[in-house]
Formats: structure tokens, C-alpha cells, sequence
């Protein structure tokens, strides 16, 4: 079975924009409530990482996954994750820095959220709708070949 990107963050920070981008679907954003089965990843809801309670499906649905990407959004810098999540996951995790065109004044706040999650360098610094920081990104998850389609 073919391992998919699994994509987490908080309600709103750019996870189903970031999905459909990765998926080459350019349809309309939908609001979820469940997780998303995409033909390359695998779309958390917000409350996961928002609830505590929630952790253990979280790292239970990452078996399925290639990669983790946490992200941060860079509009709402806020702590939502608990120092050293990156940690729970058996699979890489990626740290990745939605809507790099707003607040660019929260970028180092951004940094410093991944480094305390525990996530590892390099960073990815995205702009889904401006196609800032894609190609690195999908070269990294999918090789050359899988960044052109
Ligand atoms: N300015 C800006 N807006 C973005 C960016 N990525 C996503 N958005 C917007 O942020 C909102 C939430 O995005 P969505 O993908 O639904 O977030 P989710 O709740 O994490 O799935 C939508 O209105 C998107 O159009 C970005 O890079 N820049
Ligand atoms: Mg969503």
C-alpha cells in the first residue's frame, strides 16, 4: 500500500488548502469534521491536536503515513502544540510554515514552535495560493518526478 502525507495543525491554519495542493485537486475547500482520505494524504481535523484526548488516534492514524507535517500557521502564531509532540511519531515529521504571506513579523515565533514541538531542520515556508515553497516541499515528500504533476 502506498504511504500517505498525513497533515495536522489547528482549525484553519491552511491544513485542506495545503492537502488539495498536494493532491493536484483544485476544487473547492470543504469543511471537515472527520479525516480526509486524499489520493496522497490523509487530512486531520483541527480538534485532534486540540484536544489531548485526542493524541492517541493521532499516532494511531500516522501508521498508515509516510510523513507527518505539523503545521504552523504564521497569521496565528499561537501554541497548540505540547513541547516535544514531534516526539510520539514513529514516522518523519516535517515541519511546515503556512500563510508565509501574512504577519511575516511571527516568522521567528513560528521557528522557535517547531523547534520546541521537536521537530527537526530544514523548515518548509509555504504560500499555497501564491505557490511559494511547494516544489521544495513536494520534491521533498515525493521526489523530483512526484513535484511535477
Ligand atoms: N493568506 C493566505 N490564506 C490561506 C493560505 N492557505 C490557506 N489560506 C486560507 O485560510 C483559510 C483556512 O484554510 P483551510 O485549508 O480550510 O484550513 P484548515 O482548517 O486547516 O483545513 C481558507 O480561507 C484558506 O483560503 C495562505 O497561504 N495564505
Ligand atoms: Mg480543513
Amino acid at each position: 500500500m502506498k504511504k500517505s502525507v498525513m497533515i495536522v495543525g489547528p482549525t484553519q491554519c491552511g491544513k485542506t488548502t495545503l492537502a488539495n495542493a498536494l493532491n493536484n485537486y483544485s476544487g473547492s475547500l470543504r469543511r471537515t469534521q472527520d479525516i480526509t482520505y486524499g489520493s496522497n494524504t490523509i487530512d486531520v481535523p483541527g480538534s485532534y491536536i486540540e484536544n489531548a484526548s485526542m493524541y492517541c488516534h493521532l499516532i494511531a492514524t500516522a501508521q498508515t503515513a509516510s510523513h507527518v507535517l505539523m503545521l504552523v500557521d504564521q497569521s496565528n502564531a499561537a501554541e497548540v502544540y505540547s513541547p516535544g509532540f514531534a516526539k510520539s511519531f514513529t514516522c518523519r515529521v516535517l515541519g511546515v510554515v503556512t500563510k508565509t504571506d501574512l504577519a511575516p513579523e511571527n516568522a521567528d515565533l513560528c521557528f522557535r514552535q517547531l523547534k520546541r514541538i521537536g521537530i527537526p531542520e530544514p523548515y518548509f515556508w509555504v504560500c499555497v495560493p501564491n505557490n511559494i515553497g511547494m516544489t521544495a516541499l513536494k520534491e521533498h515528500l515525493f521526489g523530483k518526478k512526484g513535484a511535477e504533476g
